[in-house]
């Protein structure tokens, strides 16, 4: 359900409005109307805006990338930082997402099982072997489950090979 409010927020009006927003806690958070955020700014800028406080190597190398001003964030940069925030924290939910869907006894690890059952729901044509195949290549350390981690690695490497995995 979540996913499907996300993908609605991702057309066109969502964009605009969220560009307003982004540019409202720009403009919130740069106390004293400096033009640029500095780096309690940036942190107060990301809890209003994703809910959680950014760990110190993320400020850092945000306050190292910016090229504008070296005081702090210019409001271009910072509408760039938070779409490719915006866009990785998007696919991380959506990640989570499927490995809920695909772990149905909410064991926090999928089974041979469960993942054939994934499969016959998303791709039912696909031959078992493949199943199998593609079970062993997402269960990286090979204990027979794939843990979160697993899944979470495989996903990443099959966003640069998308034909890795039938599943996006
Ligand atoms: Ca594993």
């Amino acid at each position: 359900m979540c996913a499907r409010r996300e993908e609605a927020e991702s057309g066109l009006s969502g964009e605009e409005s969220r560009r307003k927003r982004w540019v409202k806690a720009f403009e919130a958070c740069d106390e004293d109307h400096k033009g640029y955020l500095n780096r309690e700014d940036y942190k107060v800028a990301v809890v209003m805006l994703f809910g959680y406080k950014p760990s110190k190597v993320e400020v850092d190398s945000v306050m190292a990338s910016v090229k504008q001003n070296q005081s702090g964030v210019s409001l271009e940069e910072f509408l760039n930082l938070m779409s490719t925030k915006k866009a990785a924290h998007f696919y991380q939910s959506e990640v989570r997402q499927l490995f809920t869907a695909f772990d149905r006894q909410c064991r926090g690890y999928l089974s041979l099982e469960d993942f054939r059952k994934a499969f016959s729901v998303v791709a039912p044509k696909l031959p078992e072997r493949t199943v199998v195949e593609a079970f062993r290549e997402v269960d990286q350390d090979s204990d027979g489950h794939i843990s979160f981690k697993d899944f979470e690695s495989a996903m990443n490497y099959g966003q640069d090979n998308l034909s890795a995995l039938p599943l996006i």
